[in-house]
């Protein structure tokens, strides 16, 4: 049967899983849903031995190909479009935007299991996919719910490190703490120590990444209640999925729509490619076999930066200044007029531009028909949609921006106002929840492959001055 053939059988029976459309691991496999089905570290054990064949037979064919020149300009520009990491969980196409494992946004929507009387995907089963590139079964993903929300305990230590944060203290700030001190346990660091072989690191890198992702919303819970109220936080359901549970932990779990909009926040968040600041530094900082929670935390550290995810709260930041300054029903004159005096007194407008993208973000489009379906008459969807209108046509005319359309982050926050998470400082910290899963999935590969310490090469403007002297 063709790759294509199989996919349209696939689509119509929701409970058949492993499917992987042309990419790196192994071949495209159908598994009975009537036999046991593998766990995800299962898979994973049984994918690895084709995915080291992959990479040793493109490195044999193509290793001293080159992808093309390095620009002296990439090297002082932050290296756009520098060809230099290993990224499997996902693919940036500036034209059409993100695909995980070879599935857009759209796609993973309509694919991959849902909770019952929901409609948006579980981030559950975009894990699986990002790991093995197969679209998992609804059982599957139920017993990764299941096993998440067994893990998701966090050290007494770790709540106390989080107790004693000062209120002030960015909730961000207060996150990266408490997944450092997650180190404390962790099961690669401790294998380490006993001296493990080197071709087993990935077995206690996925026990690890695993641990990470589970326990994110009791310490994201604990953080938002510790600041804004709301007392301590309840027990997880195990038999709850993961965004539900992060929703109650929260204090929004009764909240239906909030928490399918969990579902598709986390899932639209998780990945976007390896060169983005998050993603980048967790992968290199693992690179040194520091463990997923420290490699993860310093992801953290670079999410929190304004030009990354923090624009995700400087975005409602700016709406609210803008509102306050020319009214909640100002005109498009005055708007625009309030954009231009953004950029004149040299700041950028939020939630718009991109490093890798031309076009509307697919994930700000997937937020867009999510409130255009739940919440159409809300005020702030309204002044959102407003914008939309209005800034890619003056970054146009600044002529500065390579990319005047929006990102993923000048739609969320208008989102989680609607659904009464109104606290801007907290909004990147769903993000950093969301963002451990693609960091984490490469992680397990990376360790499962053996990647090496990364090391680039630098060089100081005076010696390449002189690489060029007496050259044209
Ligand atoms: N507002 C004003 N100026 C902007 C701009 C914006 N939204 N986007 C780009 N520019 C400016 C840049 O600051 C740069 O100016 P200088 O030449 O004076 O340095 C110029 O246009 C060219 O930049 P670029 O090549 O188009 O964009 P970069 O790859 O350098 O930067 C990004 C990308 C995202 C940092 C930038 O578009 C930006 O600052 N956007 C606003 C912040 C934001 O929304 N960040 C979130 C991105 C998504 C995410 O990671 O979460």
């Amino acid at each position: 049967m063709s790759l294509a053939a199989a996919r349209s059988l696939l689509l119509k029976n929701s409970r058949v899983a492993h499917l992987r459309p042309g990419l790196a691991l192994g071949s495209a496999r159908l598994s009975s849903t009537s036999a046991k089905q593998p766990t995800l570290k299962e898979r994973v054990a049984e994918l690895i031995p084709g995915e080291l064949e992959n990479v040793k037979a493109i490195r044999a064919e193509h290793g001293k190909k080159a992808f093309g020149p390095v620009l002296v300009d990439q090297v002082y520009g932050g290296m756009r479009g520098l060809p230099a990491l290993l990224w499997d969980g996902s693919v940036l196409d500036a034209e059409e935007g993100i695909r995980f494992r070879g599935y857009s946004i759209p796609e993973c929507r309509d694919l991959l299991p849902k909770a019952p009387g929901g409609d948006e995907p579980l981030p559950e089963g975009l894990f699986w996919l990002l790991v093995t590139g197969e679209v998992p079964t609804a059982e599957q993903v139920a017993e990764l719910s299941k096993d998440w929300a067994a893990r998701s305990a966090i050290p007494e230590f770790v709540e106390d490190i989080i107790d004693r944060c000062p209120p002030t203290l960015h909730p961000m700030t207060q996150f990266s703490i408490a997944v450092n001190a997650l180190n404390h346990n962790s099961a690669f660091a401790k294998a380490y120590k006993e001296g493990i072989n080197k071709k087993d690191y990935w077995g206690p890198t996925f026990e690890d990444s695993m641990d990470l992702i589970a326990k994110l919303p009791s310490i994201a819970g604990r953080i938002y209640r510790n600041v804004y109220g709301g007392g301590n936080p309840p027990a997880v359901d195990s038999a709850a999925d993961y965004s539900q549970n992060l929703a109650t932990l929260l204090g929004f779990g009764d909240r239906k729509e909030f928490v399918e909009l969990m579902r598709l926040y986390i899932t639209i968040h998780s990945d976007h490619e390896g060169g983005n600041v998050s993603a980048h530094t967790g992968k290199l900082v693992g690179s040194a076999l520091s463990d997923p929670f420290l490699a993860f935390g310093a992801s953290l550290n670079g999410l929190a930066g304004p030009l990354h995810g923090l624009a995700n709260q400087e975005v409602l930041v700016w709406l609210r200044k803008m509102e306050s300054k020319i009214g909640a029903d100002a005109s498009t004159e005055q708007v625009k007029e309030y954009v231009w005096s953004t950029l004149k007194s040299g700041q950028v407008v939020p939630g718009y531009g991109h490093a890798v993208l031309r076009k509307t973000d697919p994930r700000y489009t997937a937020q867009r028909e999510f409130a255009l379906k739940h919440l159409p008459e809300d005020p702030m969807f309204k002044l959102v949609s407003k914008i939309y209108q209005i800034v890619p046509d003056v970054l146009l005319e600044a002529g500065k921006a390579k990319n005047p359309w929006p990102n993923v982050d000048a739609h969320s926050g208008a989102l989680l106002t609607h659904y009464g998470l109104t606290q801007m400082e907290f909004y990147t910290v769903l993000f950093g929840v969301s963002r451990a899963f693609g960091v984490a999935a490469q992680l397990i590969w990376d360790r499962a492959l053996g990647a090496p310490l990364e090391r680039p090469k630098s060089y100081s403007s005076a010696a390449i001055k002189k690489m060029f002297e007496g050259k044209q």
